[in-house]
């Protein structure tokens, strides 16, 4: 028999969750996830693989109106992941309940040629009864073939909506060997996982400006050693202040944190030197917005 294969979308709101379905579908983590909107700043390929067929996953960043250059491409991004792809899956938060961002991107996709189907993310947080207030809201989107109450975060229903785009696998090549699951290099994950790690722990407008560099990914001669130094940009001199903290402490927990996912992923001991620089409007600076992978 033939392979088959095909590229879903999974758009949506900022913070939906829908790099945390990614990471769940793929069953490992390649995208980041945080509870600050706008997490995600670039294209994330994730592939699922089951004999003979391949879907491979596109996660984008969450749907806003850009305010600097790096919103622009964000945007750009997320609008390009809906050409070419058998479905788009828009995920939407039962929690926050569908808003106006939401209906103004589903009224974009009905115009679409493409497959919609819809995630209805977070259904651990909300009731039978809000479940069933936010899919009546659906009705006025016909072109929405299936909806499906899922959580990402516990996996209650995930593998039911694997199904379902394992249904828009057409005859195609195999993208991605096998056991390639996403098209992000290590260094690329180390990167992201530092830039997590510093969302997490930072809060107000500090987490947006953050960009996070690697400059040395190493291992040592001896092989015991992986020499792993990066740089995190700041957009202001007080923000740098926050990032390192009193004494270095906030600094050190960043590095603590990514530390403890990075070993495992890059499997073995890692000296982490992180540097925190100041670069003011890096956002809109072509330069920087290349170092997140735009070209
Ligand atoms: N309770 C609950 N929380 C969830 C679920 N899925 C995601 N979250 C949380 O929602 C927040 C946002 O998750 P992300 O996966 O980063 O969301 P996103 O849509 O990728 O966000 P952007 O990249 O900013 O567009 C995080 O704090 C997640 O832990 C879920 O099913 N249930
Ligand atoms: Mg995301």
């Amino acid at each position: 028999m033939d392979f088959k294969s095909g590229f879903v979308s999974i758009v949506g709101s900022p913070n939906v969750g829908k790099s945390t379905l990614l990471n769940a579908l793929v069953r490992k983590k390649i995208a980041i996830v945080s509870n600050k909107a706008q997490t995600t700043r670039n294209k994330i390929t994730g592939v699922l693989n089951r004999p003979g067929e391949q879907i491979v996953l596109i996660d984008t960043p969450g749907v806003q109106t850009p305010r600097n250059k790096l919103g622009e491409s964000m945007q750009r991004a997320a609008n390009e992941a809906l050409r070419d792809v058998e479905a788009i899956l828009v995920v939407l938060d039962l929690k926050m309940g569908i808003k106006e961002r939401d209906e103004a991107l589903l009224n974009r996709l009905a115009s679409a040629k493409t497959p919609v189907i819809a995630a209805l993310n977070k259904r651990d947080r909300v009731s039978e009864d809000r479940l069933i207030e936010q899919r009546a809201k659906l009705a006025d989107y016909p072109f929405v073939q299936e909806a499906l109450p899922i959580s990402a975060l516990t996996g209650e229903g995930v593998e039911a909506l694997a199904d379902i785009l394992f249904s828009f696998a057409i005859e195609g090549p195999q993208y991605f060997p096998d056991g390639m699951l996403t098209d992000q290099p290590e260094s690329t994950l180390c990167q992201e996982l530092i830039r997590e790690k510093a969302l997490g722990l930072l809060s107000e407008e500090v987490p947006h400006g953050i960009l996070t560099e690697i400059i040395k990914l190493e291992t040592r001669e001896d092989g015991d050693i992986i020499d792993l130094y990066a740089n995190i940009y700041c957009e202001r001199e007080s923000h740098k202040g926050i990032i390192i903290g009193k004494g270095g402490s906030m600094l050190k927990k960043i590095g603590e944190r990514a530390r403890a996912e990075i070993e495992p992923l890059l499997g073995g001991h890692v000296n982490l030197q992180l540097w925190v620089k100041v670069r003011e409007g890096w956002r809109d600076s072509p330069r920087a917005i290349k170092l997140i992978g735009y070209e």
